[in-house]
């Protein structure tokens, strides 16, 4: 059933492209024209998987895999049985995302709301596209994407780190890893403090904003504020995909020893002699 006040914000236009023509709803969802791209992507994309897979020896979920061509090809278009259904796949996934990003701008317009929703899925896009695109580009061969498949992308994850001697030593990586531990640590303090506020206790009125800042501000003498938690939660999640396309990106391109070696210049600068 249509909700009061869906009713009220199913208004016309704010479409980027098409018009009126997509701009309706099916059931709860909005269409529009990146609607029909989105599932135009993902359907054909979901289907080129499926192919691939029939041509692989398994059908064991945790083994099928469709794998970038061999870096012989470089960055030229490969047969579909030898990594062009690999490629096909990766326009797909992107034409799928972006369109996805799009028709949340286009809602986004609709209700007079800012962009940051679409902002922050354009990080994880970006994300995507330097390990995919921007990386194996630099490098001259798309057989350094990372191959679909479950285990076949972990074995990429692991062969790619140790090639590098120890991941961990990648200073982006260990960035990018800190604000992926620091942004669990914020939303774990502001759920739990919301729902403290929220749930007192049996027969207890419910707490309100001035008990939060209050609560931070006798713990450790500094609140951030209820709309400040948002943007510091934000910032961090943020900055956790875009030191993680960086840590990526730098692996090859920008330097191609082992990653512990990097740290020497800094750990002999005449400066600690
Ligand atoms: Mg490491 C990368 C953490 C150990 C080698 N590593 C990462 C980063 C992250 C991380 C910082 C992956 C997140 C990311 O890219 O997000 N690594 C991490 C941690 C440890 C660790 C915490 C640990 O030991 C505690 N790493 C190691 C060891 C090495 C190592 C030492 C292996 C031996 N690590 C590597 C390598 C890489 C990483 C190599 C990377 O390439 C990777 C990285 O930085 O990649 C950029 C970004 C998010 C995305 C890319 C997702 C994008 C999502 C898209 C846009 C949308 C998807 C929609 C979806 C399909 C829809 C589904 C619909 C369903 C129906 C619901
Ligand atoms: C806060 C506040 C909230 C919160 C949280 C804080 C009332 C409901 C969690 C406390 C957050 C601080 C001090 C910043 C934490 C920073 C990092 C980098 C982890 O003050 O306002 O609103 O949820």
């Amino acid at each position: 059933a249509l909700l009061s006040f869906e009713r009220k914000y199913r208004v016309r236009g704010g479409t980027l492209i098409g018009g009126d023509l997509f701009d309706f709803w099916v059931g709860p969802f909005y269409v529009g024209f990146f609607g029909v791209t989105t599932a135009f992507f993902a359907a054909l994309g979901t289907a080129l998987i499926f192919l691939g897979a029939s041509q692989g020896d398994t059908w064991n979920p945790w083994l099928i895999t469709i794998n970038p061509p061999a870096l012989e090809y470089g960055l030229s278009l490969a047969p579909m049985r030898e990594g062009g259904i690999w490629q096909i796949v990766t326009i797909c996934a992107v034409g799928a995302f972006v369109s996805w990003a799009l028709r949340e701008v286009e809602i986004c317009r609709k209700l007079g709301m800012g962009l940051h929703v679409p902002i922050a899925f354009g990080v994880a896009i970006f994300a995507y596209v330097t390990l995919v695109i921007v990386r194996p580009v630099l490098l001259g061969a798309w057989g350094h994407g990372f191959p679909y498949g479950i285990f076949s992308h972990l074995d990429w994850v692991s062969n790619v780190g140790y090639q590098y001697l120890n991941f961990h030593y990648n200073p982006a990586h260990m960035i990018a890893v800190s604000f992926f531990f620091a942004t669990t640590m914020a939303l774990a303090l502001h759920g739990s403090l919301v729902l403290a506020a929220t749930n007192p206790g049996g027969g207890k009125p419910v707490r309100q904003p001035e008990h939060e800042d209050t609560f931070f501000r006798d713990f450790i003498g500094y609140s951030v504020g209820t709309l400040g938690i948002h943007r510091v939660g934000l910032f961090m999640a943020l900055q956790a995909g875009i030191w993680s396309a960086i840590c990526i990106v730098i692996s090859g391109p920008f330097w191609d020893k082992g990653w512990p070696e990097w740290w020497d210049g800094w750990r002999n600068l005449p400066i600690w002699q």
